[in-house]
């Protein structure tokens, strides 16, 4: 459900509460590339509709705050679709309030209707410039990661662990990551740490630079750093606590494994803590017909919980995880 573009319920909403022009605002119905007006309370609106349908579930684009406008001249254009986020507590203004959102959960949970997130932990909006205004991607033979003291390091080895290296925006990585006073707006606050993003330029779509690049601009988080990965967390395990039945995980492939296997286990943690019974599905995005490519993703032929997996230690470590990150499965509790 691309909820900007379903059904308009509250024209009050159709600016996001932000002053000025469209390319403040990001509202042009003239526009497919700005917001069209459609929002929560539309949808809400329409849910006989969508009963009447036949539907069982609704996938709702990403639904948090987003920066509004991006680009310069003919290639500005709108966060309509929700990839551009800057503040993963809130529900996008031009697309209603938190309080809509559980609103429609209850009246779609009261119909048998289940309701999905889309989910990132890939990228922020793109709100991170480099300092030599170039974007090209520097992989890591080039010019390594350095830690704050100086030294060479391998973030990949080093993922998760508790002795990650502390960066310095300055000298660490191969370019100067620069937030301007203007783009402090993350939310959680510490996602304005620049040292929490890779920093390398562009992905070219091959090579390391799947997991390192910046997908066109937008900030690629350094999610092998265990602070990205316990602010993740802490955002979705909130989220689940919201009442939402389930995440489809953009972007997948272009986020290191170790995140997954971590991340997945914490979410199947956090719904054991669920009234039993109840059930939380997770699916994630490959975009890629390559199956060499694919197969990492589907490492198991069959789909086995990573705390049961007889091959791998528990939860933390295995295919099992990321294949349920990647590809698809569903989190139970207990
Ligand atoms: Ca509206
Ligand atoms: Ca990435
Ligand atoms: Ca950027």
């Amino acid at each position: 459900m691309l909820t900007d573009r379903f059904a308009n319920g509250d024209t009050s909403n159709d600016t996001g509460g932000i002053e000025g022009d469209r390319l403040d605002h990001g509202f042009d119905p003239a526009d497919k590339g700005f917001y069209q007006g459609g929002d929560i309370a539309g949808l809400h609106e329409k849910l006989d509709y969508i009963e009447g349908l036949g539907m069982t579930s609704i996938w709702l684009t990403p639904s948090f705050t987003n920066n509004p406008v991006q680009g310069e001249g003919e290639d500005a254009s709108a966060g309509y679709h929700g990839y551009w986020i800057t503040d993963f507590t809130t529900i996008d203004p031009h697309l209603g309030t938190n309080e809509e959102l559980k609103a429609l959960i209850d009246d779609a949970h009261s119909r048998g209707i289940k309701v999905y997130f889309d989910i990132i932990t890939n990228h922020t909006a793109d709100l991170i410039d480099y300092e030599e205004g170039e974007y090209g991607y520097i992989d890591q033979a080039t010019s390594p990661y350095l830690d704050a003291a100086g030294n060479p390091v391998d973030v990949t080895a080093q993922a998760q662990s508790p002795d990650f290296p502390a960066m310095d925006p300055a000298t660490s990585f191969p370019y100067t990551p620069v937030r301007s006073a203007e783009n402090q707006v993350m939310v959680p606050e510490v996602l304005n740490d620049v040292t929490m993003y890779h920093n390398r330029g562009n992905s070219t779509w091959e090579g390391e630079s799947v997991t390192f690049g910046d997908f066109d601009g937008l900030d690629d988080l350094m999610t092998e750093d265990p602070r990205v990965l316990a602010t993740m967390e802490d955002i979705y395990t909130t989220w689940m606590d919201f009442g939402i039945d389930g995440f489809r995980i953009d972007t997948a492939k272009h986020v290191d494994f170790a995140f997954w296997q971590a991340f997945t286990a914490t979410l199947v943690d956090h719904q054991a803590t669920a009234p039993a019974g109840e059930q939380f599905f997770t699916f994630g995005e490959v975009y890629d017909a390559d199956a060499q490519l694919l197969s990492p993703m589907c490492a198991t032929p069959t789909w086995t919980p990573c705390s049961t997996s007889p091959t791998s230690p528990p939860r933390r470590t295995g295919p099992a995880a990321a294949h349920r990150a990647g590809h698809g499965g569903a989190v139970r509790s207990g």
